[in-house]
């Protein structure tokens, strides 16, 4: 009996003193390969779309821009300090695999959703989702289709190298409808081919149908039918052969989430920095809390990183918002707090 009270005690002494080590003073951090390669490179080779408003695309001055963008920007951010140290690599659907494989990229953000068969044979890592996205249906108003039963017969535009192409096939012949699937490469061509008519139908996730019809001559036009048809979680993705980046990919995408559930944002992040709320203050790596110091990364990186991008909210506000063509709710990508899935384990 008293060997076990000893015992007990022991482990507890121990836990305890391990989680003081930790939390105070943690130990010099060796950083994975392609954490090292972006510190020396002195920028980060980011994977984006090659054009899908809102969320990667070039604007006046010639610059990526978008919702799928400024996740790599955070990570530059978290990573050298700087959110502009960020060279980007536009990757059509069916180049990803390869992209990811082959080093090309250190990681991707691009509308890209995560499946059981691309985490394995991709050899990935998937980061938290930033987008949950369904698949939608796309069709010219002026047929006055308004149901997928409709569309029984119909020759529908499809990308290749998508998840789209198999959804499709398995939501029309669950409902026993026969379609003629016209597959192209290319985006633009997919999206030409629906416009010229030889479709009757486009489909891609919900989110590229807002963004192609918003950004079409004629939205009005066009009508996105109410159905989903499957699960599109979409998040950035890098190389499993380097946890450690993973890591600090996956806390900075959690941080900025975070934030926005504490009330952070670029332009109020200075206020927080004397904050007596310890939750904040290990949040932000202030005083003598850990944080990026876990990962050989700036202890406060949390705070450039909302500096210089924002939190998630901000960064959907400024994308998809109202204020934007494309005026997307946020519905499952609300805040848990208020109804929707963007959650952050704890910051301790
Ligand atoms: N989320 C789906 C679809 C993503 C996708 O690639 N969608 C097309 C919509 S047409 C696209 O963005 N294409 C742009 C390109 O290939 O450059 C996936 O991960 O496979």
């Amino acid at each position: 009996m008293f060997k076990r009270v000893a015992l007990i005690v022991l482990v507890a002494a121990l836990a305890l003193t391990g989680v003081v080590v930790v939390a105070q003073d943690t130990p010099p951090v060796a950083v994975g390969e392609i954490t090292q390669r972006i510190m020396d490179r002195g920028e980060l080779l980011c994977g984006v779309n090659t054009g899908l408003a809102g969320f990667a695309a070039l604007n006046d001055a010639g610059e990526y821009e978008g919702f799928d963008v400024d996740f790599c920007r955070a990570v530059a951010a978290a990573i050298l300090g700087d959110a502009n140290a960020v060279s980007y690599r536009p990757l059509q659907a069916g180049e990803r695999q390869a992209a990811i494989q082959s080093g090309e990229i250190d990681m991707m953000s691009r509308n890209t959703t995560r499946t059981l068969s691309r985490d394995a044979v991709w050899g990935a890592t998937f980061a938290p989702v930033t987008f949950y996205d369904g698949q939608g249906l796309m069709v010219r108003t002026d047929t006055g289709i308004t149901q997928i039963e409709e569309l029984e017969g119909a020759s529908i535009c499809v990308q290749s190298g998508t998840t789209t192409e198999l959804n499709l096939a398995d939501a029309f012949s669950q409902r026993g409808l026969s379609y003629e699937p016209q597959v192209f490469a290319d985006a633009a061509a997919t999206w030409e081919g629906y416009l010229s008519g030889r479709c009757d139908a486009f489909t891609t996730d919900k989110s590229g149908l807002a963004a192609y019809r918003a950004t079409s001559e004629d939205p009005g036009a066009h009508t996105i039918l109410e159905i989903t048809l499957s699960k599109e979680p979409l998040a950035p993705l890098t190389p499993q052969s380097d946890a450690q980046f993973a890591d600090i990919v996956a806390w900075t995408i959690y941080g900025l989430i975070q934030a926005e559930e504490f009330g952070i944002t670029s332009e109020n992040v200075d206020s927080f920095l004397t904050s007596d709320v310890p939750e904040i203050q290990r949040f932000l790596g202030a005083g003598d809390n850990a944080a990026g110091s876990y990962y050989g990364i700036a202890n406060d990186f949390m705070v450039t990183v909302i500096r210089q991008v924002g939190n998630y909210g901000e960064i959907f506000t400024r994308h998809l918002g109202p204020d934007t063509p494309f005026g997307l709710e946020r519905g499952l990508n609300a805040l848990w707090t208020d109804g929707g899935l963007m959650y952050a384990p704890p910051f301790r």
